[in-house]
């Protein structure tokens, strides 16, 4: 049992990566180690939270805007300035992109060898950080193609079919860390007394069907017909229940776990939806495929969307296969 204990108290992110990969290659240790020091970005943002309320500066906004035009809190700043930080050691990353930054970010010194980009969103669920609810922090991993040191970002312009690995850390009650390096996704828990991720669950399979659904409600009369007529049918059913807690990596992270659909689609007021391709909606999508499930604009396949701009939002409907394709039947109007 000791013995047994042990093994499991050993079963880390960067020794599951290269399980994964089983093999000595420089890919393999190359992400071996860039899931080390994700992981380490998430200690780090996850003991500044612990603390928020202890700490001045932790709280509240900056009093300034981000490139989406949204207000900029404090958390936001201080957990993209550490995934820059821990990768800038890694002399892997030569260019990051995040939520947070209008133009990617070159760390000179790992350019031009550096062969990685990292997209990311260090805060995902920003209107949680100051009542002290679940958090996330998103990331994907792409190959950098093209001239290194230059801030076109034309490579990056490409499927989320290109990532070679995505995932998520949640901040909840306690911290998680959940990746796909395209060979199922896995699930970590943070042992705060080791100071280490600590293998939970492999090869995750999302439910067939949730009873879950999670979108903005108070958008219901800005909301296309088709969906209106979606929410309508979820209501009338029976058996659903509604959760949204403001930050979807946890509403996901519940879907992947007990199944159902999260939902975020385009309105009157928003085109397009709000959530991010390349730093959200992709790498969730990702997570979300490997995992038996489904994630679509409503229209194709998440990852096969083809961007056209950085920052590009995207609509999403993501989850179980039987919750998504209900979604989309009520879109193409065949249900
Ligand atoms: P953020 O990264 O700026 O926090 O925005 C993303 C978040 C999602 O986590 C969440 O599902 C959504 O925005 C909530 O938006 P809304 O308040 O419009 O429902
Ligand atoms: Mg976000």
């Amino acid at each position: 049992k000791q013995g047994q204990d042990l093994e499991n108290d050993c079963r880390t992110v960067s020794h599951h990566v290269l399980q994964q990969l089983q093999s000595s290659s420089h890919s393999a240790q190359d992400l071996s180690t860039l899931m080390n020091r994700i992981a380490l970005a998430g200690k780090l943002i996850a003991r500044r939270l612990s603390k928020a309320g202890l700490m001045d500066g932790t709280l509240g906004f900056t009093g300034g805007v981000n490139v989406q035009g949204e207000s900029v809190k404090n958390m936001d700043v201080y957990a993209n300035e550490v995934f820059i930080a821990v990768l800038k050691q890694s002399g892997l990353v030569c260019r990051l992109a995040s939520e947070e930054m209008e133009k990617p970010y070159y760390i000179p010194e790992n350019c031009p060898i550096g062969r990685y980009t990292l997209l990311y969103d260090p805060i995902d669920g920003s209107s949680n950080t100051d009542i002290n609810l679940s958090l996330g922090s998103i990331f994907s991993i792409r190959y950098q193609e093209g001239e290194n040191l230059n801030s076109e970002v034309k490579d990056l312009l490409a499927p989320g079919r290109k990532q070679i690995a995505a995932g998520y850390i949640l901040y909840g009650p306690s911290t998680m860390m959940v990746y796909t390096i395209g060979k199922g996704v896995h699930s970590f828990t943070l042992d705060p007394s080791l100071g280490e991720f600590i293998l939970t669950e492999e090869n995750i399979r999302i439910p067939e069907h949730g009873s879950v659904y999670s979108l903005n409600e108070g958008n219901f009369w800005q909301c296309d017909e088709s969906i209106q007529e979606y929410i309508r049918y979820v209501h009338r059913a029976g058996g659903y229940s509604s959760r949204y807690s403001g930050a979807m990596v946890s509403d996901i992270h519940r879907i992947l776990i007990q199944g159902g659909v999260f939902l975020y689609p385009g309105n009157s007021l928003k085109p397009e939806g709000k959530l991010r391709l390349l730093y959200e909606s992709a790498p969730l999508a990702f997570i979300i495929e490997q995992a038996g499930g489904k994630a679509t604009t409503g229209h194709m396949d998440i990852l096969d969307v083809l961007p056209t701009k950085l920052h590009q939002r995207t609509p999403l409907i993501i989850g179980s296969n039987q919750d998504v394709a209900k979604v989309e039947s009520f879109i193409h109007n065949n249900h």
